[in-house]
C-alpha cells in the first residue's frame, strides 16, 4: 500500500505522520482517559460490540463522557479500516480527557479526544500448534481493585510495563503479575489460565484483573466443549505445578505458557487442552457470525 495509512481523529481522517494530539491532552499528562485493543480478521471486527461495551464502562468509572454514541463509535472503526483497506488488522481505539491546564483536575478539560489507529495485522494463530512463551513472576504487584483496577482499561499501564520490562531484561517473553494477596492476577496485556486433571482455572475479578474478552470466549468454548473452568483464588504453587497453563488476549491470542520463572510447566510444551483451545479459539475469531463485517458484501473483492 503506497498510500499513507488514515488515523481517525475526533472525527477526521489525518495521514499517520500528521496524525497529533496537544501536549496539554491530559491523556498524555496524567494518563486520564481509556483505550480498546481490537483485531479485525478477514473483514470481521473480533467481537467489535463488547470492546464498545468495555470502553464505555471504562468511561463510565472515570466519569469521562465519551463524545460520541456507541453505534457512531462502531461506525468510525468500521470507517477507518474500510478507508484503509484493511482486512486482517489491529484497531487502537483510544478516548482522552482532551486537553487542559497543568492540573490533575479534569474539569477544565471540556472535549475528550478520539481517535483511532487501525494497522494490519496478521492473525498469530496458526493453522495447528500455539506457540510456547517462557515467562517469570514479576516482582511488582498487580494494582488493587480500589486502586487504579486494570478493571478500567486506562491509558495508565505503568504496572504492566514496569512488569513487562522486567521480563524482558530476564530474558523472558512476558511476566505474570501476582495481586496485593500474593494470588495470580494476570500477564502483563493477557489474562492466565490453567488445566489441572482436565479442569481449568483463572483467576477472578478479586486478583485486579482486566476482564479479558478473550478469557470470556474461552471459558464460553470450554463450556460449549464441556471442560470445566474455575473462576478463582490460584496459588503460584497451584500455577508452578498445573499440567499446562496459557495466556488470552487480543493480542497473545493464546500463547502456551512453557515455564515459569524458570519452573516447567508440565512437560514445558504445549499441552493437549491448550492445543485444543487453540483450534477452536482459531475457529471462533475467522466466525463472520463472531464479528462485525466491515466491508458491505459487493464490496468485497475476491
Ligand atoms: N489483561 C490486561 C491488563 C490487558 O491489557 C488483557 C488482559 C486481555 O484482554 P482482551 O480483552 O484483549 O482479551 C489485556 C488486553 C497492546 C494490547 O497493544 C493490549 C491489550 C489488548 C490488545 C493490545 O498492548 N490488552
Amino acid at each position: 500500500m503506497n498510500q499513507e495509512q488514515l488515523v481517525y481523529v475526533d472525527g477526521k481522517f489525518v495521514e499517520r505522520s500528521k496524525a497529533v494530539v496537544s501536549v496539554f491532552d491530559h491523556g498524555l499528562l496524567y494518563g486520564d482517559g481509556v483505550f480498546e485493543g481490537i483485531r479485525a480478521y478477514d473483514g470481521n471486527v473480533y467481537r467489535l460490540a463488547d470492546h464498545i461495551d468495555r470502553l464505555y464502562d471504562s468511561a463510565k468509572v472515570i466519569r469521562l463522557k465519551v463524545p460520541l454514541a456507541k453505534d457512531e463509535m462502531t461506525d468510525a472503526v468500521l470507517e477507518t479500516l474500510r478507508r484503509n483497506g484493511l482486512r486482517d488488522a489491529y484497531i487502537r481505539l483510544v478516548v482522552t480527557r482532551g486537553t487542559g491546564d497543568l492540573g490533575v483536575n479534569p474539569t477544565l478539560c471540556k472535549n475528550p479526544t478520539v481517535f483511532i489507529i487501525t494497522e494490519p495485522m496478521a492473525s498469530v494463530l496458526g493453522p495447528t500448534e500455539p506457540k510456547v512463551v517462557r515467562v517469570i513472576y514479576s516482582s511488582y504487584r498487580r494494582d488493587v481493585v480500589d486502586g487504579t483496577s486494570h478493571e478500567i482499561k486506562s491509558l495508565n499501564y505503568m504496572n504492566s510495563i514496569l512488569a513487562k520490562m522486567e521480563a524482558t531484561n530476564a530474558g523472558a517473553d512476558d511476566a505474570i503479575l501476582l495481586d496485593h494477596r500474593g494470588f495470580v492476577s494476570e500477564a502483563s496485556v493477557s489474562n492466565v489460565f490453567l488445566v489441572k486433571d482436565g479442569k481449568l482455572s483463572t483467576p477472578s475479578s478479586a486478583a485486579g484483573i482486566l476482564h479479558g474478552i478473550t478469557r470470556a470466549r474461552i471459558i464460553s468454548l470450554c463450556s460449549y466443549l464441556g471442560l470445566e473452568v474455575a473462576e478463582r483464588d490460584v496459588t503460584p504453587f497451584e500455577l508452578n505445578t498445573a499440567d499446562e497453563a496459557f495466556l488470552a488476549g487480543t493480542k497473545a491470542e493464546i500463547l502456551a505458557v512453557g515455564s515459569i520463572s524458570g519452573v516447567d510447566i508440565g512437560t514445558g510444551a504445549a499441552g493437549p487442552v491448550t492445543k485444543r483451545l487453540f483450534v477452536e479459539f482459531n475457529k471462533a475469531v475467522r466466525n463472520p457470525e463472531e464479528g462485525t463485517t466491515v466491508y458491505e458484501a459487493e464490496s468485497v473483492s475476491a
